[in-house]
């Protein structure tokens, strides 16, 4: 009976409150889980990711120094935000080559694949550097470039649309970084999260009138 009761009350309290479900449903989560996975031919030295002034210097994982193997590090961000990713890599003989994915269950958008849209610069200080576009050497499932043939297919876990970049010289052009810009789009909350929401300030409301009568 009790529990009967409870039901009625977050069904009634609901109803009796649908101006609260109305007013906040619009609010929207506030971080974002946003995955990097790239790899580098033939090393990757650094990364940063870059929001307003604000940079923070990412940690690399175990395949840095393995253009073969991806490297994947999730991080949270926030929601209504734009951000530049930065990644410093070198190259230690014969061609170069850097490949990544940006990938988030999350809404984001911008050039998520690395591509000709992406930016490079082989100057020493990325903050102050001119950034020209990246050049584009093969897709990450291509057939006939380098990598695959070497690797004998595309690099695992990195996106089969991702492309293979760097300067336009990737024989001599050894120490570049590599920059793509990125938003996290507000991610809405279902409505019905807040109606249960409501339900419950309904009840508690319910419950405190009770006891003082
Ligand atoms: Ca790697
Ligand atoms: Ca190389």
């Amino acid at each position: 009976m009790k529990k009967l009761v409870i039901l009625v009350l977050l069904l009634g309290s609901t109803l009796l409150f649908p101006i609260t479900a109305v007013a906040v449903s619009s609010i929207t989560a506030m971080t974002a889980s946003v995955t990097f996975d790239y790899t580098a031919d033939n090393i990757v030295d650094a990364w940063y990711v870059k929001d307003g002034s604000t940079v923070t210097s990412q940690s690399l994982g175990d395949n840095w120094d393995n253009w073969k193997l991806k490297d994947s590090l999730t991080i949270s961000l926030t929601a209504g935000s734009s951000y530049d990713v930065i990644w410093q890599a070198s190259d230690d003989g014969g061609v170069a080559g850097f490949l990544a994915a940006i990938s988030s269950a999350d809404p984001i958008s911008g050039n998520l694949l690395s591509s000709t849209s992406w930016s490079v610069t082989t100057e020493t200080d990325w903050e102050t550097a001119t950034w020209v576009p990246a050049t584009y050497y093969g897709q990450n499932n291509g057939s006939s470039h380098i990598w695959t043939q070497v690797n004998k297919g595309p690099i695992t876990g990195i996106d089969q649309a991702a492309d293979w970049i760097w300067t336009d010289k990737n024989e001599t052009d050894n120490n570049v970084f590599i920059k793509t810009t990125f938003a996290v789009n507000s991610v809405p909350v279902p409505a019905a999260f807040w109606l249960f929401g409501s339900g419950l300030v309904g009840l508690v409301g319910f419950r405190r009138r009770r006891k003082s009568s």
